[in-house]
């Protein structure tokens, strides 16, 4: 009666054990943070938006080892450690995986594009999500879209868009571009 008892017990720890492991191995999105403010591809220990991007980009780590792995079979998220000004240097990478971006609030954290530079670009099919950010000072010469060009489905929540601009004659969509994409 003892070993019976034991038997059932060990089957049933089993079972829990495998639901668990099951569980766990079925989350598989990256989650991405990025712990510098510098807009940087160097190979220095800190892990720069530029850097994750291109990792999520790839579903693996060719922007940077300083940040995580993309996952190239779920939709990853990038997180924010550090609060402040991210300053473009050039146009950030084009998204082209589904991914989340999501900030400590748009009082708390700025993109900018230092009145040179488009900030963000989303590619055809890809799903995105902005949010809890802000966009700033993104600039484009009469292509759209200064703060975001968006030719994929894209939600943008709790951001701030301020002094994003096309330049160009015909100045269409300074803070978005919507290009055949979707902002619900
Ligand atoms: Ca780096």
């Amino acid at each position: 009666m003892l070993q019976r008892i034991l038997n059932d017990f060990t089957i049933s720890f089993c079972l829990i054990v495998s639901i668990f492991i099951i569980n766990i191995t079925s989350v598989t999105a990256a989650i991405l943070t990025v712990d510098t403010l510098a807009d940087e591809e160097a190979d220095n220990g800190k892990c720069s938006l530029r850097e994750a991007i291109t990792n999520v980009n790839g579903g693996d780590q060719s922007g940077s080892t300083d940040c995580p792995a993309g996952d190239p079979s779920a939709a990853d998220t990038i997180s924010f450690s550090v609060t402040g000004t991210i300053t473009l240097v050039a146009m950030l990478p084009a998204v082209t995986q589904d991914l989340t971006i999501v900030g400590p609030g748009a009082a708390s954290l700025i993109i900018s594009g230092n009145t040179a530079n488009r900030v963000l670009r989303i590619s055809s099919g890809v799903n995105a999500v902005v949010q809890n950010l802000t966009i700033a000072d993104g600039l484009v010469t009469g292509t759209g879209g200064g703060g975001i060009y968006n030719q994929g489905n894209l939600t943008v929540a709790n951001c701030v868009m301020i002094n994003n601009k096309d330049s160009g004659a015909s100045g269409a969509g300074g803070a978005i571009f919507n290009d055949g994409g979707i902002v619900p």
